[in-house]
């Protein structure tokens, strides 16, 4: 079968032939009918260095997929052959307490995980190819609803539920009355301003430098949509009646937006860093609003997962979709590069 694999780090991923892989104990091999293309991706193919993460190349790309079971290795007891599914990406050991809270991000016994810190498509081989083999099926498969489509589906394991566990975290904060800051309107954000309509009652403010993406943000609930600038602040501020938002969510990470998120934060608010871009935030008494709470945040658990799918197949979560055929699967790449991408890039690799 065809596979579109990173080979070495800092290099084009190529497509080559690979052998079909074969599902052993308790492992599954999905059919894969999307694979999303992560912005993560291109941080493999242009940033990473050789030891910068615990897994190093070879191997197949695509981290946010879902398919259809094509076979099943002794001892999977969840799943039947032809069943549509959506894979849960962080894959770890299944014994830890963060593992058994399904929070397999942030397994703590790395060794006897498929992969230190990683999945399918992160140091394991992963969606960007027509078969997927998945190691521990009854954890790492998540039944998908009947009414909700494989290609809309994949988006949701990564982008999705990655917006879906940041916005948890400040629930308890995003009240009536209360307002939110989505910055950066990509495959992450359009669906984080999905998620913020569908979850909670606050008024959303999103920012991005595209016309177009601002458009889709006001079609996805924002209220208001605005470039960044140095008025930006100002008209959050206005927005907010001088108060700032409650909850900042920087889906691009760098220093010029995380500067931007800390000034139009409201005190006692949340600033969720998401964005890979790699920016730093000077963080003393003095600079940040009082009481504002800064924190990291990396992908989402097999429950959220559940959560982010049930909120799709009710229709109150439709991630924008551009798709690919493997063979064009960097095309997809390029567009997410030259951000003249709409929503999120899904590779079909069924075609
Ligand atoms: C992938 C690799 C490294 C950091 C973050 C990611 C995310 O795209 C996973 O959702
Ligand atoms: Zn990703
Ligand atoms: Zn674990």
């Amino acid at each position: 079968m065809k596979a579109l694999r990173l080979t070495e780090w800092r290099h084009e991923p190529e497509l080559v032939e690979v052998a079909e892989p074969v599902a052993g104990s308790g492992e599954a091999v999905v059919r894969v009918a999307a694979a999303g293309a992560c912005h993560s991706d291109l941080h493999l193919m242009r940033d990473f260095a050789p030891g910068q993460l615990p897994w190093d190349p070879p191997f197949t790309l695509g981290h946010e997929n879902a398919g259809y079971v094509d076979s099943l290795g002794p001892g999977v007891s969840r799943f039947k052959v032809g069943q549509p599914v959506a894979v849960y990406g962080p894959w770890g050991c299944g014994h830890c307490s963060r593992c058994l809270a399904g929070l397999e991000t942030y397994c703590e016994d790395q060794a006897a995980a498929p992969v230190v810190g990683g999945g399918g498509g992160l140091g394991r081989d992963g969606g960007m190819a027509e078969l997927m083999l998945v190691p521990a099926a009854d954890r790492h498969l998540v039944s998908l609803p009947e009414e909700l489509d494989p290609v809309l589906a994949a988006p949701l394991t990564d982008a999705g539920l990655t917006s879906y566990h940041a916005i948890r975290r400040s629930w308890p904060k995003l009240v009536p009355g209360a307002s939110a800051l989505v910055i950066g309107v990509g495959g992450l954000g359009h669906l984080a301003l999905q998620i913020l309509e569908a979850t909670t009652a606050c008024e959303v403010i999103a920012v991005d430098s595209r016309p177009e993406a601002l458009r889709l943000a006001l079609e996805c609930g924002a209220e208001t949509a605005l470039a960044p600038g140095e008025d930006a602040v100002s008209s959050v501020m206005e927005v907010t009646k001088g108060r700032g938002v409650d909850a900042v969510f920087d889906f691009v990470g760098s220093d010029a937006t995380l500067a931007l998120a800390a000034a139009a934060a409201r005190q006692c608010g949340d600033l969720t860093i998401v964005g890979l871009a790699g920016g730093s935030l000077s963080y003393s008494f003095f600079t940040v609003p009082y009481e504002l709470s800064v924190q990291s945040t990396y992908w989402g658990s097999r429950p959220e997962l559940v959560e982010v799918l049930e909120l799709a197949a009710r229709d109150l979560l439709r991630p924008e979709v551009t798709t690919f055929p493997l063979e064009e699967a960097l095309d997809a790449y390029r567009g997410l590069e030259n951000g003249k991408l709409s929503g999120r890039a899904v590779v079909l690799p069924a075609g």
